[in-house]
C-alpha cells in the first residue's frame, strides 16, 4: 500500500482550528502532524492533539453500535447491527410523533466535532420532521449577548501583532489557544507592546506576559470602569470616537465616576498605583487590545463583564487602528449553520436552550415534554450545569435517548442505543472557526474504524428509514460542505491545499452609527459588600480548562490524563492556613448539592477566597464523591443565559 500525507484539520472546540496533515504507511496513520504552511498553525499542533491517531487506534473506541440491556447509567449493552439500531430509532421516534408530536423531540449538540458536517447536519433530520429546536451555547454566551446588542467582539487575531498594549483578560492563551500567543509576541518584539494578564490565578501564560495582575474573581466590572475613569482624569479617552459609536456616552462618564482607583482596590483585590499604571500603558497604546477569554463569562457577573470590557474600548478609541478594540472570537467567511438547514423547520417551533438540559428533562410544565433525545458532540453528564438533575432526566425510563460517539462517556452510558462515530482520520469535513479566519477542509485518511460511520452516512439511514423524501436529507457531503461557502469562494484551493484564509472584514463599535449602549448599570461602590462575593464565607472554586484535556474530552486517554494528573485544588496559602490545611492533604469539596474529592496544592498563585481546579473528569465515584464539578453548581444562568458555571461555593475540609 502507498504510503499518502493527508490534508485535515482538528475538529476540537478550540479557537485555533489548527491545520495538519496525516501521514499514512500501508494504510494506519502513523502521525498526524501541523501544517508548517498554514500562518496560523506554523507546524505546531498542541499538547492534547499532537499524537491524534491514539484517539482513533484508542482500544476502549466504540466500534459497533450497542443497544442498553441493564439500568440507564449502568453502563450495561449488547452489541447490535447498525439495520437494528436504526430500524429501533426509526420506530421510537415514529411512535414518540405519533403520541406526542414532533416538538416532543429534542436533538442536542455541542462542538465535540467543530466539522460543520459532523456537527451540525444531523439538525436538517430534527428540523424537517419539526423536533424541538435549539437556541443558547454553553459557552461564550455573555458575549453573544452582548455583540447582539450591536457590540463587535472580533477581528482578525493575526492584527494583534499591531498591538502596542495587549490585556490577557481572564485568558490563558498558552493553554487554550496557544497560536494566538505568536501574535501578543511579535506585536512584544516589533512594536515593544506590554502583555498583561488580569486573572486571579498565575497561569501559563500569566508567567510568560510582563506582568500578571491578581483579580479577585467577578469584580473585572470595576476594575475596567476604574481604568476607564482614569483615561478620563488624564484626558486620553477618545470622546470622539466614544460619541461616534454610542449614545449614552454622558451616563456612563457618570456611572464609571465612583470607580477611583481607591475604591477599584478594596473591590477588586487589585492595587490602586496598578489601577493607574495599567490604564495609563493601555490608554497611550497606539492601539491597544483586549483578549479576552471565556471563563470569567461563566458567571452571575458575565454578561456585565463583557459588556463594560466592550464600553472601555470603546472609550479608549483603539478601535480605529487595526489590531485595537475588544477581541473575544475570530471568524472566516463562513456560514456554520447552512448544514442545518433551518428553513425546514416549521415556523413557530418551540425552541429549547441547550445549556439548561437538566431542567428540560425534569420539568413537569414542558408541553410536550421530551420523550426522545439524541445527542453528539457533547458530554453533558460531565459538561452540563447541575449535572444529578442532567443524570436523573437521563435515568427517565420514559425517555429514549440515543447517544452518538466515540467513547463509552458518562453520557453514553444513559443511552438506549449508542451508535459509534468516525473521528476526524475517518471522514470528510469543512469548518470555519470561533478564534480566527481560515476556513479548514478535512479528508479521510483512513477508512471508518469497525463500524464506525460520518454523522451524514447517519442521517441519510435515518431519514431513509423513516420513510422521508425530502432531498436535502439525501444531499452528497461536497454538496452540504460547499453550501457553507460563500458565492465565488476559491473551493479549488481549499480542495487542493486544505485550508483558505478568508477573513471577515472589521467591523467596529462606530459602524453601528451611534447608536451603542455603553452603560452597564453598574452598581456603586456603596452598594458592594465584598463579603457578598465569598457567600458563608465559602470559597470560590473556578474550574479552569485543562491543559491536556478539551474539557472532558481526552479523560479517558492514558497520555493525556496521566499528563494532567489527578484533579487538584489549588489554594492560597492564607486560606490553608485558615482551614488547617496543608500541601498534599486528601481534601474535600462540598456544599449542599454534592463532595468533590481532591489533592491540595498550597500555593501563591491563586487569590484568596479562590480555589482552582483544572480539568474537566469522568465521573468514577469513590467514597468521597465524584470528580464531576458540576454536580456541586447550582442551576443558574445570566440574564443573556450563560450557565454560571464558575459560581460553585464551597467548604474545603480534610478527607477522613
Ligand atoms: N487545553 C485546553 N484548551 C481549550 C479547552 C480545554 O478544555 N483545554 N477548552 C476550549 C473551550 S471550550 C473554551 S470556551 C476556551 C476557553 O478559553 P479560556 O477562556 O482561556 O479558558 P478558561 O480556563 O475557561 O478561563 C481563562 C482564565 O480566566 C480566569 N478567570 C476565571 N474567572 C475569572 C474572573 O472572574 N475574572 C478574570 N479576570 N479571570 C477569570 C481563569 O483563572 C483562567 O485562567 O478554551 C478552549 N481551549
Ligand atoms: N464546570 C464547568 N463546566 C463547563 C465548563 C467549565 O469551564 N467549567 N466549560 C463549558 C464550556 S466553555 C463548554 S464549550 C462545554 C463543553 O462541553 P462538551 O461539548 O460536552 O465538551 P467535551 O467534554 O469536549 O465533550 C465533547 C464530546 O464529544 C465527543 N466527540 C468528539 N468528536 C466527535 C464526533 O466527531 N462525533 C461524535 N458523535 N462525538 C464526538 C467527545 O468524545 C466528547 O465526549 O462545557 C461547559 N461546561
Ligand atoms: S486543540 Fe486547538 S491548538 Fe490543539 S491542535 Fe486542535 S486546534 Fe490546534
Ligand atoms: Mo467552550
Amino acid at each position: 500500500m502507498a504510503n499518502s500525507e493527508v490534508p485535515g484539520c482538528c475538529p476540537h472546540d478550540c479557537q485555533d482550528g489548527c491545520s495538519w496533515v496525516a501521514h499514512v504507511e500501508d494504510g494506519q496513520v502513523t502521525k498526524v502532524v501541523g501544517n508548517k504552511q498554514h500562518l496560523f498553525t506554523r507546524g505546531i499542533l498542541c499538547a492534547k492533539i499532537n499524537d491524534y491517531q491514539t484517539r482513533a487506534y484508542a482500544p476502549d473506541r466504540l466500534l459497533h453500535p450497542l443497544r442498553r440491556t441493564g439500568a440507564k447509567g449502568s453502563g450495561e449493552f449488547e452489541r447490535i447491527s447498525w439495520d437494528e439500531a436504526i430500524h429501533e430509532i426509526a420506530a421510537e421516534f415514529g411512535n414518540i410523533i405519533d403520541d406526542w408530536g414532533s416538538e416532543a423531540l429534542m436533538p442536542l449538540h455541542d462542538m465535540g466535532s467543530a466539522g460543520a458536517l459532523q456537527r451540525r447536519a444531523l439538525m436538517r433530520l430534527f428540523h424537517h420532521i419539526g423536533a424541538s429546536r435549539l437556541h443558547g451555547s454553553l459557552c461564550g454566551q455573555s458575549g453573544n449577548t452582548v455583540a447582539a446588542e450591536g457590540h463587535p467582539i472580533s477581528f482578525d487575531p493575526e492584527t494583534i501583532a499591531n498591538s502596542e498594549c495587549i490585556l490577557l483578560w481572564g485568558a490563558n492563551l498558552l493553554s487554550t489557544a496557544h497560536h494566538h500567543w505568536h501574535f501578543c509576541l511579535e506585536a512584544r518584539k516589533a512594536r515593544s507592546a506590554k502583555i498583561i494578564s488580569i486573572d486571579p490565578r498565575r497561569t501559563r501564560t500569566a508567567a510568560k506576559c510582563d506582568e500578571h495582575i491578581p483579580i479577585r474573581p467577578g469584580t473585572d466590572a470595576f476594575l475596567a470602569a476604574g481604568i476607564a475613569n482614569v483615561l478620563v482624569e488624564d484626558g486620553i479617552a477618545d470622546f470622539e470616537y466614544a460619541r461616534s459609536a454610542a449614545d449614552d456616552l454622558d451616563a456612563y462618564l457618570e456611572e464609571i465616576q465612583a470607580w477611583t482607583p481607591d475604591r477599584v482596590g478594596e473591590i477588586t483585590g487589585v492595587a490602586p498605583d496598578d489601577v493607574v499604571r495599567i490604564a495609563r500603558v493601555y490608554g497611550a497604546a497606539r492601539p491597544g487590545t483586549l483578549r479576552v477569554g471565556i471563563g470569567p463569562q461563566q458567571s452571575r457577573f458575565g454578561d456585565v463583564f463583557v459588556k463594560s470590557l466592550s464600553a472601555l474600548a470603546i472609550l479608549s478609541g483603539h478601535w480605529r487602528l487595526p489590531g485595537g478594540g475588544l477581541s473575544i472570537e475570530g471568524y472566516p467567511t463562513f456560514d456554520n449553520t447552512a448544514p442545518e438547514c433551518p428553513e425546514l423547520s416549521p415556523e413557530g417551533t418551540r425552541s429549547l436552550h441547550r445549556g439548561q438540559l437538566g431542567q428540560i428533562l425534569t420539568s413537569l410544565d414542558l408541553d410536550p415534554p421530551i420523550k426522545g433525545l439524541m445527542v453528539w458532540g457533547h458530554n453533558p453528564v460531565v459538561n452540563q450545569i447541575d449535572a444529578e438533575t442532567v443524570r436523573h432526566g437521563l435515568c427517565r425510563n420514559d425517555l429514549f435517548t440515543v447517544v452518538i460517539e466515540h467513547f463509552m462517556t458518562d453520557t453514553a452510558r444513559h443511552a438506549d442505543i449508542v451508535l459509534p462515530s468516525t473521528t476526524q482520520l475517518e471522514h470528510f469535513d469543512v469548518q470555519g472557526s470561533w478564534g480566527q479566519c481560515y476556513v479548514g477542509l478535512n479528508k479521510p485518511a483512513i477508512p471508518p474504524m469497525g463500524e464506525a460511520k460520518p454523522h451524514t452516512e447517519i442521517l441519510r439511514h435515518l431519514a431513509s428509514k423513516m420513510g422521508l423524501d425530502e432531498p436535502a436529507l439525501f444531499a452528497d457531503d461536497e454538496t452540504t460542505a460547499r453550501s457553507c461557502l460563500p458565492d465565488g469562494f476559491d473551493w479549488e484551493t481549499l480542495n487542493r491545499q486544505g485550508w483558505l484564509y478568508a477573513p471577515q472584514p472589521r467591523r467596529d463599535p462606530a459602524s453601528m452609527g451611534g447608536t451603542l449602549k455603553m452603560s452597564t448599570a453598574l452598581d456603586g461602590p456603596e452598594d458592594i459588600d465584598v463579603s457578598d462575593l465569598f457567600p458563608d464565607g465559602r470559597l470560590r472554586l473556578l474550574t479552569v480548562k485543562p491543559h491536556y484535556l478539551l474539557n472532558s474530552t481526552f479523560a479517558n486517554m492514558p497520555r493525556q490524563a496521566g499528563q494532567q494528573g489527578i484533579p487538584t485544588f489549588e489554594m492560597n496559602p492564607a486560606d490553608a492556613a485558615n482551614l488547617g490545611l496543608q500541601d498534599g492533604d486528601r481534601v474535600v469539596a462540598h456544599n449542599g448539592k454534592g463532595t468533590l474529592p481532591a489533592i491540595l496544592r498550597v500555593t501563591d498563585t491563586v487569590v484568596r477566597g479562590t480555589t482552582v481546579l483544572e480539568g474537566k473528569f469522568w465521573w468514577t465515584a469513590d467514597k468521597d464523591g465524584s470528580p464531576v464539578s458540576n454536580r456541586l453548581a447550582e442551576s443558574n444562568w445570566t440574564d443573556g443565559g450563560q450557565p454560571t458555571f464558575n459560581d460553585i461555593f464551597v467548604k474545603v475540609t480534610a478527607a477522613n
